[in-house]
């Protein structure tokens, strides 16, 4: 029984995201996403901050003519960020803050429709 505890706690420190925070954001990026792409779609951030992305959707990406579940678009910052808002529908923003402890240069994407529409962009974090 304690080692299953051990074990779970384990995991949990492992495959939670640690680029997520609620820490108070140094800066604010607003991005729109539509069947057109993210806009802006090349972003830079300093290095050791503090993020608050705000995601606002336009349309509601493959769910508005492909007959799909996946209503509206994501934000996905690949890895190994690793951070991913999900179901932004049209018309409604959703918000992550991330801690930018990688630097170089990264994707963000929509999973559900990055196939079909240009939803893809930069992400620059610099030293
Ligand atoms: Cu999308």
């Amino acid at each position: 029984m304690k080692k299953a505890v051990i074990f779970l706690v384990f995991g949990l420190l492992v495959f939670s995201s640690c680029t997520k925070t609620e820490d108070k954001p140094d800066i604010v990026i607003d991005i729109k996403v539509s069947k057109e792409g993210y806009f802006p779609n090349d972003i830079t951030v300093p290095y050791g901050k503090v993020v608050l992305f705000r995601i606002t959707a336009l349309d509601d990406g493959i769910s508005a003519g492909y007959g799909s579940n996946n209503v509206g678009h994501c934000f996905y910052i690949m890895l190994p960020y690793d951070v991913m808002v999900e179901n932004i529908k049209k018309g409604e923003t959703k918000e992550v803050k991330v801690k930018m402890v990688y630097p170089g240069d990264f994707l963000f994407t929509c999973p559900y429709c990055s196939g079909i529409f240009p939803t893809k962009g930069d992400l620059h974090v610099v030293r």
